[in-house]
C-alpha cells in the first residue's frame, strides 16, 4: 500500500503512535545530544565530517548549508594537532580548541549549536581558564562591533558535586552593551569572553534559554583530528522574542563564543534575510498588482 505524508500522518495518530508533526519536520532538537538535526552524519570511513557534504578531512570552513528547510550557517577550525599547540590567538592545543558552531533559526527559536575540545567543568584555577557565554553582535549594513546580547553557559563551579557543568540547564539572556563584558586579557584582541556579573542588573535580563551541554561518546570521531580527541557540545534554544524587533531590523547576526582567557575565538556570521515591505499601490487596495504581488511573494519564500 502506497501512503502520502499525510495520509501516514493520519494513521499514526489513529494508532496512538503520538508522532508529531514536528518530530515529522526535522525540528532541532536540542536535548538529543548529538548533531544528526543538524544535518551532520558519521560517513561510510566512519567520520563525521563538519559539514554534511564535506571531506573528512577538511580543518577550516565558513558557510552555510540547507537541512530540511532550514538555513544552517557555519564556522569550523579544528585543531589537530599535539597538547598546547597555537589554537590563534593563543595556545593549548585541543584542549582550548572552540573547533565548531552553527546556527539557524525557525519561525520561533534561534538555535546554536558548539563543538569544543574545552572541559565545560575546566575551573579557573592553575592557568586554566572557564568557559565564556554566547556573545550575540547583532548589526544592519555595517558591523557595529557592539555584543548586543549575551547567553550565559552553566558556570556552576562551588558545587560539590562537580562536574556540574554537563547536563540540560535554564540559563539567563541578556541585553547588553560591550561594557557590560568581560574581555580578552592576553592576547590584545578585545574580544568579549564572559558576561561580567557585577555590571549587569536585573533589568538586563531579558529571558531564558535552554540549553544543553554533553561530552560527545569517545567512539565519535568529528572533524579529522586524532580518535583520542574529546569534544563537548553545547546546544542553546532561544524563543526570538526575547530579542525584540533585533531579527527585523538587522541584516546581520555574528555569534561568537571562546574561554575565559580567549586563547580560541569562534565566530559564526549569519545573513538574516530581508523580507519585502509591499510596495505603497499593494497597500491601496489596488486589487490587480496587489494579487500580483502576492503571488510573487509566495513565489520567492
Ligand atoms: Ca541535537
Ligand atoms: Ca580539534
Ligand atoms: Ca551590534
Amino acid at each position: 500500500m502506497k501512503l502520502n505524508r499525510n495520509k501516514a500522518l493520519l494513521m499514526a495518530y489513529a494508532l496512538g503512535l503520538g508522532l508529531s508533526a514536528e518530530s515529522m519536520a526535522g525540528d532541532i532538537n536540542i536535548t538529543d545530544g548529538n548533531l544528526q538535526d543538524w544535518g551532520l552524519f558519521t560517513n561510510s570511513s566512519g567520520r563525521q565530517p563538519w559539514t554534511p557534504g564535506g571531506n573528512s578531512n577538511d580543518k577550516n570552513g565558513t558557510g552555510q548549508y540547507s537541512h530540511q528547510g532550514l538555513t544552517i550557517y557555519y564556522t569550523f577550525e579544528d585543531y589537530t594537532g599535539g597538547n598546547g599547540g597555537f589554537v590563534d590567538p593563543g595556545y593549548g592545543g585541543q584542549a582550548y580548541d572552540a573547533e565548531a558552531i552553527y546556527v539557524t533559526w525557525d519561525a520561533d527559536n534561534l538555535y546554536i549549536a558548539l563543538v569544543t575540545g574545552h572541559n565545560p567543568n575546566t575551573k579557573e584555577t592553575n592557568g586554566n581558564y572557564a568557559a565564556g557565554d554566547f556573545a550575540l553582535n547583532f548589526w544592519k549594513d555595517a558591523d557595529d562591533g557592539i555584543y548586543d546580547f549575551g547567553i550565559r553557559t552553566p558556570h556552576n563551579f562551588n558545587s560539590s558535586s562537580n562536574p556540574a557543568n554537563i547536563g540540560q540547564f535554564t540559563t539567563d539572556v541578556y541585553k547588553t552593551t560591550n561594557d557590560d563584558w568581560l574581555k580578552d586579557p592576553f592576547w590584545g584582541t578585545g574580544v568579549v569572553t564572559s558576561l561580567d556579573t557585577q555590571k549587569l542588573t536585573s533589568q538586563d535580563k531579558v529571558g531564558s534559554a535552554t540549553m544543553r551541554v554533553t561530552k560527545l561518546p569517545g567512539s565519535l570521531d568529528i572533524g579529522p583530528g586524532p580518535a583520542g580527541h574529546s569534544h563537548w557540545l553545547y546546544e542553546v534554544s532561544v524563543d526570538k522574542s526575547i530579542f525584540g524587533d533585533a531579527f527585523k531590523n538587522n541584516t546581520d547576526l555574528d555569534i561568537s563564543w571562546t574561554m575565559n582567557c580567549s586563547n580560541d575565538v569562534i565566530t559564526v556570521q549569519d545573513d538574516i534575510p530581508t523580507i519585502d515591505e509591499p510596495p505603497a499601490w499593494a497597500l491601496l487596495g489596488l486589487t490587480l498588482p496587489a494579487v500580483y504581488w502576492r503571488r510573487r511573494r509566495s513565489a520567492t519564500c
